[in-house]
């Protein structure tokens, strides 16, 4: 029951699978890649409209450049960056033909570059970078949506790209009809259905939301609205306003940028104003001589204008140092909330999120490959995917999460505990250590059992908080007569 063992029945099943097609190279191929991936870093799709600040925000989160900013259009493909031991660029052609190209180090321009092949070139590109910020997660830039590349090679070619991830960072800039849409039509599987892929909204160059420091609270009223959203609702229940140019800036701030910024808030606040009332004034007025007016344009180009304020704001408010500037700044520019949304979603989740991963692989395969024999797999992937009670555990984890689900405050601690938020084996569930004798273990499960029984009958409760109660009570069960 645990998602260890979701994961592991997954695992078998693709194996089998693997097996069953062995005499089909493109398709056992296929399958044998998706078999190593299970044991790789978790791959996250980061998806969204052209110039929706994906490249950015890549950088920002993985904290090095890699991802060169404003690729044009024309030029998109997707881009894979994942941890290496050694700089390495992998270009898949669309032949199925995979070269190697030489490279001593990667950075943005090594990428943006290799971006410019024509598309009958290079079909998707992979980036290996020795960078620590890769070692938990890959990411993968997925073309623009609704972008020209997506038009000409047809949704098909980005649900192929989604379906390689094993979990999605959207982010948009105003939330959009089209969107929702997309949003919608990478659901539509029907394992999707049953196992959503687990999906994270960023509301993306928050900045521009508002002015000035306003700009993030306004931000964080649109993000409400849309969070109440119904069709919004189904997909997530996370919606992060998050400046990812300030973000990218922060995480990879330089000790001149620091100097710089340092120097500019030693000015009179008077005088400090006047320099940011415009960028013109910012980057060209002859005063302060302490920072070049080069300089100020740079820093300006690196942090944006709300980046450059709020770290004036701070350094004026007693922040002296480097990496209190950096956390100071990571935190306001929302990559602080998004780092600990991705970890509690999607890295604390990836046992769950892989075995989903591996079924959609079998899925797929079985659906576009139809031959004698194939029906038993059919069955036993119908089967995991109906008898996984793991999968309503995972959605009612992420109701209670998101408050969409909320219990009186110590049902609400044990319910999530159960669930697994504390560990997937037993003990963890029941909130007891290695050092807990059997019987102790037996008789809190009974407990639990008793307890969450009570609540099924409990009057205050609607239909939505009956079902929870239900699958916490179903999680007790197995707990019982799982030693
Ligand atoms: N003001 C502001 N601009 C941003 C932000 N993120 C990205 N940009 C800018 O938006 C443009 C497009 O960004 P990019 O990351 O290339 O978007 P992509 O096409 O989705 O990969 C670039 O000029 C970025 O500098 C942000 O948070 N705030
Ligand atoms: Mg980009």
């Amino acid at each position: 029951m645990s998602a260890e063992s979701l994961l592991e029945r997954a695992r078998a099943l693709l194996a089998r699978t693997t097996a069953f097609y062995r005499d089909v190279p493109r398709t056992a191929t296929w399958l044998r890649e998706r078999v190593e991936r299970l044991d790789q870093p978790l791959r996250i799709a980061v998806s969204g409209q052209v110039k929706a600040g994906k490249s950015t925000l890549i950088n920002a989160l993985v904290g090095t450049e890699l991802a060169p900013a404003d690729a044009a259009e024309r030029t998109q493909v997707p881009t894979l960056y994942r941890y290496g031991p050694e700089p390495k660029v992998l270009v898949h052609t669309p032949h199925g033909t995979v070269q190697n190209v030489p490279v001593s180090t990667v950075d943005a321009a090594t990428v943006r570059d290799l971006q410019h092949w024509r598309p009958d070139e290079v079909a998707r590109l992979v980036v290996e970078s020795p960078t620590p910020g890769l070692q938990a997660i890959s990411l993968i830039e997925t073309p623009g949506v609704a972008s020209a590349a997506v038009r000409e090679t047809g949704r098909s070619a980005l649900a192929q790209v989604l379906s390689e991830a094993d979990a999605v960072l959207y982010l948009t800039r105003h939330p959009h009809q089209t969107d929702v849409q997309f949003l919608q039509s990478i659901h539509e599987l029907q394992i999707a259905r049953r196992a959503p892929i687990n999906t994270i909204i960023a509301f993306s160059r928050a900045d521009e939301a508002g002015s000035g420091a306003e700009a993030l609270g306004t931000a964080e009223r649109i993000a409400d609205r849309y969070r109440a959203d119904p069709t919004v609702r189904s997909f997530t229940q996370h919606v992060i306003p998050v400046v990812g140019l300030l973000g990218q800036a922060a995480a990879t701030m330089t000790d001149e940028e620091f100097t710089a910024l340092a120097r500019l808030a030693t000015l009179s606040e008077a005088d400090q104003e006047a320099l940011l009332l415009s960028t013109d004034r910012f980057t060209r007025s002859t005063a302060p001589e302490s920072v070049p007016a080069g300089t100020r344009a740079a820093l300006l180009g690196r942090f944006g204008s709300f980046g450059v304020e709020r770290a004036l704001a701070a350094l004026r408010g007693g922040v002296r140092e480097p990496g209190r500037l950096r956390t100071e700044l990571l935190e306001q520019s929302g990559l602080t909330a998004l780092q600990e949304a991705v970890h509690r979603q999607f890295v604390e989740r990836q046992e769950a999120l892989r075995a989903r991963s591996a079924l959609l692989g079998v899925d797929m395969v079985l659906r576009a490959n139809p031959r004698p024999g194939s029906k038993q797999l059919r069955g036993e992937f119908e089967r995991l995917m109906a008898n996984a009670h793991d999968w309503d555990e995972l959605r009612l984890l992420s109701a209670l999460d998101s408050g969409q689900v909320r219990f009186p405050r110590p049902l609400q601690a044990e319910a999530k505990r159960l669930l697994g938020t504390a560990g997937p084996d037993r003990r963890s569930r029941l909130g007891r250590d290695a050092h807990s004798s059997d019987q102790d273990v037996a008789d809190d499960a009974l407990a639990a059992v008793h307890r969450w029984r009570e609540q099924l009958v409990n009057p205050l409760h609607d239909r939505a908080h009956r079902d929870a109660v239900r699958t916490v009570l179903r999680t007790c069960e197995q707990l019982l007569v799982n030693p």
